[in-house]
């Protein structure tokens, strides 16, 4: 399996996130990928590079996913920040106003000129610090995630694509969630338009991947999938609830499979199997894996208990569909066994593969 991983990551490096009515220092850190990059080195899986694409088959594959209004806001997002206000260069863009969904209340057709205003237009939440190297650092990112569709299009079992922020949450047209462009879609329309008729995306993160659901609500020839911890009462809370099973031509092509939080292997094993035979009755071939670490118990903000040995089985399965496989890293917070649980999971894949 080849690694590709995003040299810019680092330069997304938010200070503080708003929660509960303070400012608490960023989960989503540097050092996450940094410790799985050196697990990878440690328990090698194949060659470790970084992604080289074209740019502009880049720009085209991440615009096959987002719309061209939300790019062009992101790709100068830092640089209109610092235009409002120099001393805005010391700090993180956060949004402070939102239009919520109600079409009478707020109009989201009226692109604002304030910069905090589209900020809020852009986003759902004021825990994704934007900083001056987030959209180098994304747009590494969604590099990555081409490389490993392009290497598991042409011909290889798998490729993981090692690259922070993470992407699930980020929809065609906002930010959230520490995400910013949504790297597990972005990989499974490449695999769509390399030739894959039809691409089963199963998300394993504890968060319900939204961005992901969102992107292909209404598309027979995406099946998405996520098992996660109940919206009644965990992250993102607006969505990822079991009765939301697509729209139009979509319709029957999602399936969510919330858990209680507090759930342990044996359920959320059970869960996953119930996604799994899924992607098998749909008949994908190809699979894209966001693959969250954050289902560990020791994880800081998520709650089932999973155990870093419990991940090689988690891999194996996933092995057993038989399917091409892009797994893209999304989150896990426990940052000193985050590099673990991720080449546990890897190299379970994997070792599973070679067996067959
Ligand atoms: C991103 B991914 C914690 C509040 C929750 C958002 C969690 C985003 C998780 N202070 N903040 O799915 O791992
Ligand atoms: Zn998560």
């Amino acid at each position: 399996m080849k690694t590709f991983h995003n040299p810019h990551h680092a330069g997304h490096a938010g200070q503080q996130e708003m929660f509960r009515g303070r400012m608490v220092p960023c989960h989503e850190v540097p050092a996450r990928l940094d410790f799985v990059l050196t697990e990878l080195q440690r328990r090698p899986l194949g060659d470790i590079a970084p992604p080289s694409v074209d740019g502009t088959a880049l720009d085209a594959a991440i615009a096959r996913v987002h719309s061209a209004r939300y790019l062009d806001f992101l790709a100068s997002a830092w640089s209109d920040w610092v235009a409002m206000d120099p001393a805005n260069a010391e700090r993180d863009a956060l949004p402070s106003v939102w239009p919520i969904g109600n079409p009478h209340a707020f109009r989201t057709d009226v692109l604002p000129r304030n910069f905090a205003a589209r900020l809020g237009l852009f986003s759902f939440d004021s825990g994704s610090p934007l900083t001056a190297g987030t959209w180098a650092a994304a747009r590494g990112g969604a590099a990555c995630a081409l490389a490993a569709a392009q290497a598991v299009a042409q011909g290889d079992r798998s490729a993981f694509a090692l690259t922070r922020p993470p992407g699930h949450h980020a929809g065609p047209d906002f930010l959230g969630g520490y995400c910013f462009l949504n790297n597990a879609a972005i990989a499974a329309q490449a695999l769509r338009d390399a030739g894959h008729a039809t691409v089963a995306v199963l998300d394993v993160d504890y968060h319900h991947g939204n961005g992901t659901q969102t992107i292909f609500y209404e598309r027979a020839d995406v099946l998405t999938l996520s098992v996660h911890g109940d919206p009644a009462t965990e992250y993102p809370f607006f969505l990822g609830h079991a009765d939301e099973r697509g729209a139009g031509a979509g319709e029957g092509f999602n399936l969510n499979l919330p858990l209680p939080r507090g759930t342990g292997l044996a359920t959320w094993r059970a869960a996953l199997d119930t996604a799994l035979q899924a992607v098998s009755d749909f008949g994908a071939s190809a699979l894209v894996v966001p693959m969250g670490l954050d289902t560990f118990e020791g994880d800081p903000i998520s709650g089932f208990t999973l155990k870093s040995a419990d991940y090689a089985g988690v891999g194996a399965a996933l092995a057993r569909l038989g399917l091409p496989t892009v797994f893209t890293f999304e989150g896990g917070y426990a940052v000193d066994a985050v590099g673990t649980n991720a080449v546990n999971l890897l190299e379970g894949f994997q070792q599973a593969t070679e067996k067959k």
